[in-house]
């Protein structure tokens, strides 16, 4: 990661205009109450210009007189602290991790700012407006400011190997997990019981991180799109949609998988599956870099209108919305809602996507998602979930 983050770093500085400090914080866990606290998750832009996974430290990069400048400030050691909660990052760790060689401690960042505004080095404090810890710049007195946060959907939107060889990873355990539910589904167990299989394959292999909360959903749960309660009893004959990926080095997985709880789908099930099996082959035989983002829900619901009116499941264009009204696609990495260019951009070569097509048709208790993660090449893309099964045939081989 070392190399990756200097890299991300100059490209930043870069970009930055003359007498330009922009400044990142690594922020801090969030109070749950008490005296206890959620586990601390870096602040993502932080974390992609540092490799560094720590509370309480502050980047400073800075274009001044055309030099380039990169300051780290770590917390101070406590040792009274530390009896309770282990040695904060040294010096030497924090070097050797993110490859700054100017670290100081934390308590003489506000001399640092001072001193350089006063010295007319910042002229402008550029900030993460999107950050946690935005309000912070404040504190700085009247300098002018400039949000930043735009320039790192840039960067982070095309992914590097390194990054990419990460997703895998995380794929790779998803996909584990999947599989240990597949195997060890049957009617009559709770749906958290599912999920607890899913839950083993990733701790059990060193993974504390999950992308998001898993949506084990069955029967018509599963048309509640962020369905998190899994506390459901999976009837016999019912088609279970699982939503879930792990985390490694903080880049997610996104995967869902459909599968029937007695491991054989019904001719209704089978069905509606395939229609929403070929959308997903139809997306990612679509994408290419120079397309419209909205293009791909766009050429999905052409699909559909096709497919479900030949089914007699609908009779307008407007009828498929009742059965699918999420998005078929979102940018993945640092954060499985990633960020990017711009919202409706202009779809990127080295940028990493989701494919999800769903439906949902609550009546008869079906809901159905197919979803992989793919990265952006020249011509098309690659499929970087590519060996999660999901075909009828070996969904139903798998789980005999
Ligand atoms: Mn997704």
């Amino acid at each position: 990661m070392k190399d990756f983050v200097k890299n991300n770093r100059k490209k930043l500085i870069d970009m930055l205009n003359e007498n330009e400090t922009a400044v990142f914080f690594s922020g801090t866990a969030p109070r749950k109450i008490g005296d206890e606290y959620y586990p601390f998750s870096p602040d993502r832009n932080f974390y992609y210009l540092t490799g560094i996974d720590e509370p309480g430290l502050i980047l400073a990069l800075s274009k001044t007189k055309g030099a380039e400048g990169e300051i780290l400030f770590i917390s101070p050691p406590d040792t009274e602290e530390e009896k309770w909660t282990g040695a904060v990052l040294s010096e030497t760790e924090a070097a050797n991790i993110s490859g700054i060689e100017r670290i100081h401690f934390s308590d003489r960042f506000r001399d640092f700012i001072d001193g350089a505004v006063r010295s007319g080095d910042i002229k402008t404090l550029c900030y993460d407006s999107q950050s946690n810890d935005a309000h912070r710049i404040k504190e700085y007195g009247d300098i002018p400011v400039r949000d930043i946060f735009p320039l790192l959907g840039d960067l982070r939107e095309t992914k590097s190997e390194t990054e990419i060889k990460n997703i895998e990873k995380a794929i790779d355990i998803t996909r584990d997990g999947i599989y240990s539910m597949m195997k060890n589904v049957r009617p009559g167990m709770y749906e958290y019981q599912l999920e607890s299989y899913f839950d083993f394959q990733l701790k059990y292999r060193g993974i504390r991180e999950f992308a998001f909360p898993s949506i084990i959903a069955s029967g018509k749960n599963a048309a509640t799109l962020h369905y998190t309660k899994n506390n459901c009893v999976i009837e016999d004959q019912s088609l279970i949609l699982c939503d879930v990926g792990a985390a490694y080095k903080h880049y997610s997985a996104d995967i869902t998988r459909t599968f029937p709880s007695g491991g054989r789908f019904t001719k209704r099930q089978e069905l509606f599956y395939n229609i929403v099996l070929e959308g997903n082959y139809i997306i990612r035989d679509y994408i290419r870099p120079g397309l419209e983002f909205g293009s791909l829900n766009k050429k999905l619901l052409e699909y559909y209108y096709k497919e479900l009116s030949r089914v007699g499941l609908v009779s307008s264009y407007d009828d498929i919305k009742k059965y699918y009204w999420h998005n078929v696609s979102h940018r993945l990495g640092l954060e499985t809602h990633d960020i990017g260019a711009k919202r409706d951009g202009i779809i990127k070569e080295g940028a990493v996507l989701t494919v999800e097509p769903g439906l949902y048709i609550e009546e008869e208790g079906i809901g159905i998602r197919t979803e992989d993660d793919v990265v952006v090449t020249a011509f098309g893309c690659r499929t970087l979930s590519e060996d999660v099964i999901r075909s009828v045939s070996d969904i139903e081989n798998f789980m005999k």
